[in-house]
C-alpha cells in the first residue's frame, strides 16, 4: 500500500460548529458540502469529521447509538454518501471518527445488555457485582467526574463507563464485540471512506480483575489499568489483519498517555496496527495530571517534548502533528499571543506545524487564528466535561471565579464555538441562533476578511501548506535541532538528498539580537518563508522580532 498519508495535510471538522445549511443553529453535512471549495483553496488533502452517527448527543456525538446511520441534525445517510463522493470529486479524502471504546447507553446493544443478566448481549459491556457494602467495584474516577461505575437497579450490578454514565464501555474481550467493530469499519470503507480517527483506542483492553488504584484517597483515574492494556495490540492487529489491510487507507489512533516507546508498538509498519497516533505529551505541558490541575507552561519544556517525538518517530513509525482539536483550547491563545501578536504568533505556530516531521492536522478555525472565548456565566457553556467539573468543584466549595477561570483557560467549548465565516449576523454560520454562542470577535476575525487579505493568517496557512507539498525534506528529511538550551527559540534543520531547510521560531513576545553560528551557513541559503514580511536575513547577526519565524532553503 502507498503511504499517501505521509504527504497529506488533514483538516478536522467539528460538524456541529462548522456550517448550518438549514437554519436550525446546528452545523450539518450539507453545510460542509457547501464549504469544500474553501478547504480545497486552503490546500487540504484529507478531511476528518468528528462523529456524525446517530447519537443522543450527551458528548456531542462521541456517544453513538447507531453506527450505520446519520444523526438527524446532521442529515441523512444519503447526504453522507453524497458528501463522500463530492469530497472525492474534488480530489480530497475523508476520515470518519470511529468511537468504539464505548457506545451510547441508548445503543440497542446496551438496551439489551441491561435488560437481564442472561441476555445474549450482557457480555458486550463490563458488568460487575457491587462490593458487599453495596459500593462500586473499584475506585476509578470517570474522566467526566464522579465514579466510573453506574449502578443499575434492574439487575443489581454496576457497569463501567470511563467517560459519562451515558457512555458505557464495550467489553473487547468478547470476540462478538470485535466482530461487530470490524463489520462497522467495513460498512464505511465499502462506502468509500479513506480511513478512521479512532477515539481513545488505547483504552479498549482493561487489566483483568479491574483492580482499584492502590493507596488512593477517594476516587482516582484508573489510567494504569486501562490505558495501553494487556491485549490492546492483539485487538488492533486483528482489526488490521481482517479489515484495514484490505483497503488503501490511513488510521490515526487517539492515545492519551503514550511515550515514544509505546507509540512505536502501535505504529511501526511491521506491527500491522495503525498508521499513526495522537500522542498527548506536548499538549499536556501545562497540566499536572488531569485536565484541571494546571502548572506553568514553559517554552523549554514544550520544545523538548516536540523534539523528543521528532527524533523518536520517523525512520520507523510516524508522527501526527497537531496543536489543537475539539478537546483542546485554541492553540494561538495557549502557545501564542491572542491579542497584540495574534497575526505573528498564529503564523509562527503554522510554520512549525507545516515543517516538522509527521502528518499535520489543522483544526477548523485554526487557519483563521480563532481564539479562546470567555462567556460570563456557566449557563452559556455546553460541554459535559466542563459542566461535570463545575458541579463537582462547586460541591467541594471552590469559588465560582476560580472555576470559571479554569474553564476559560482549559475548557473544550472554546474550540467548539461556531466557525467564523463572515461579519454578518451569527458570523454567517447560521441564520438561526447557534447551539453554542459565538466568539464575539467574529466581527473582525472571519474567513471572508482573511480570504481576501493576502497577509492574513488564512493566506499564510495556504502558502505553508503549498510549501510543505513542494518540499520533500519536510516529509522524508531528517530532523536536527539547534540551540536546544535557548529559552525562547525553537530551531531545527530538515534535510534529505535534495535539499536542506533551516527553520527558526521565536516562541516569545520578546525582541532580541541573535548570532547565527558560521557553520549553519545561513548566508548561502534562500529566505523562503517569513511570517513578518522579512525580505532577507542580512548577515549572521540578526534582530529577531516577537513571534518571528522563518524558513531558509538550500538546494543540494
Ligand atoms: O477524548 C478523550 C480524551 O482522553 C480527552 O481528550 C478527553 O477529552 C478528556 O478531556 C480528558 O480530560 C475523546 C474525544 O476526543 C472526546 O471528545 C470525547 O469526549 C472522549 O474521547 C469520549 O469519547
Ligand atoms: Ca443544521
Amino acid at each position: 500500500m502507498s503511504e499517501w498519508w505521509k504527504k497529506a495535510v488533514v483538516y478536522q471538522i467539528y460538524p456541529r460548529s462548522f456550517m448550518d445549511s438549514n437554519e436550525d443553529g446546528i452545523g450539518d453535512l450539507r453545510g460542509i458540502e457547501g464549504k469544500l471549495d474553501y478547504l480545497k483553496e486552503l490546500g487540504i488533502d484529507v478531511i476528518w469529521l468528528s462523529p456524525v452517527y446517530k447519537s443522543p448527543g450527551i458528548d456531542n456525538g462521541y456517544d453513538i447509538s447507531d453506527y450505520r446511520d446519520i444523526q438527524d441534525e446532521f442529515g441523512s445517510l444519503r447526504d453522507m454518501e453524497q458528501l463522500i463522493s463530492k469530497i472525492h470529486e474534488k480530489g480530497m479524502k475523508i476520515l470518519m471518527d470511529l468511537v468504539v471504546n464505548h457506545t451510547s447507553d441508548q445503543h440497542p446493544w446496551f438496551i439489551e445488555s441491561r435488560s437481564s443478566k442472561d441476555n445474549p448481549k450482557r457480555d458486550y459491556y463490563i458488568w460487575r457485582d457491587p462490593n458487599p457494602d453495596g459500593s462500586a467495584p473499584n475506585n476509578w474516577e470517570s474522566h467526566f467526574s464522579g465514579s466510573a461505575w453506574q449502578f443499575d437497579e434492574k439487575t443489581g450490578q454496576y457497569y463501567l463507563h470511563i467517560f459519562a454514565k451515558e457512555q458505557p464501555d464495550l467489553n473487547w474481550e468478547n470476540p462478538e464485540v470485535r466482530k461487530e467493530v470490524k463489520d462497522i469499519a467495513r460498512f464505511w470503507l465499502e462506502k468509500g471512506v479513506d480511513g478512521f480517527r479512532m477515539d481513545v483506542i488505547n483504552f479498549i483492553s482493561k487489566v483483568p480483575g479491574l483492580p482499584s488504584v492502590p493507596n488512593a484517597k477517594g476516587l482516582v483515574r484508573g489510567n494504569m489499568f486501562y490505558m495501553n492494556g494487556p491485549r490492546v495490540h492483539e485487538y488492533l492487529h486483528e482489526l488490521n489483519e481482517d479489515v484495514f489491510s484490505k483497503y488503501d487507507i490511513m488510521t490515526v489512533g487517539e492515545t492519551p498517555n503514550v511515550t515514544p516507546e509505546i507509540a512505536h508498538q502501535y505504529v511501526d509498519k511491521e506491527r500491522g496496527e495503525l498508521s499513526m497516533v495522537f500522542q498527548f505529551e506536548h499538549i499536556n505541558t501545562d497540566i499536572k495530571g488531569t485536565r484541571w490541575q494546571l502548572k506553568p507552561w514553559t517554552i523549554s519544556e514544550f520544545k523538548k517534548v516536540i523534539s523528543k517525538w521528532q527524533k523518536a518517530l520517523g525512520d520507523s513509525g510516524w508522527n501526527s502533528v497537531y496543536l489543537s482539536n475539539h478537546d483542546q483550547p485554541r492553540s494561538v491563545s495557549r502557545y501564542g499571543n491572542d491579542t497584540k501578536y495574534l497575526q505573528e504568533s498564529a503564523k509562527m505556530l503554522c510554520t512549525m506545524d507545516m515543517t516538522i516531521r509527521g502528518t499535520p492536522y489543522v483544526y477548523q478555525g485554526e487557519e483563521l487564528g480563532m481564539t479562546n472565548v470567555r462567556f460570563d456565566d456557566i449557563a452559556s457553556y455546553q460541554d459535559v466535561e466542563s459542566l461535570g467539573m463545575y458541579n463537582d468543584y462547586k460541591a467541594k466549595g471552590i469559588p465560582e471565579h476560580d472555576i470559571m477561570e479554569l474553564i476559560y483557560y482549559r475548557g473544550r467549548d472554546s474550540a467548539r464555538t461556531p466557525m467564523q465565516w463572515d461579519s454578518s449576523a451569527n458570523a454567517g454560520f447560521s441564520k438561526a441562533r447557534p447551539w453554542l454562542k459565538l466568539n464575539p470577535n467574529y466581527t473582525w476575525l472571519n474567513a471572508a476578511e482573511e480570504v481576501k487579505n493576502p497577509d492574513s493568517i488564512f493566506n499564510f496557512y495556504k502558502k505553508m501548506i503549498a510549501f510543505r507539498h513542494e518540499h520533500s525534506a519536510i516529509v522524508d528529511g531528517d530532523f536536527k535541532e539547534y540551540f536546544e538550551d535557548h529559552d525562547r527559540i525553537f530551531a531545527y534543520e530538515r534535510t534529505d538528498a535534495n535539499e536542506r531547510l533551516f527553520i527558526l521560531l521565536n516562541f516569545s513576545a520578546s525582541e532580541f539580537t541573535f548570532i547565527m553560528p558560521e557553520e549553519l551557513k545561513v548566508n548561502s541559503m534562500r529566505l523562503a518563508i517569513s511570517n513578518i514580511g522579512r525580505k532577507e536575513l542580512g548577515g549572521n547577526i540578526i534582530k529577531i522580532y516577537p513571534y518571528e519565524s522563518f524558513v531558509l532553503v538550500a538546494e543540494k
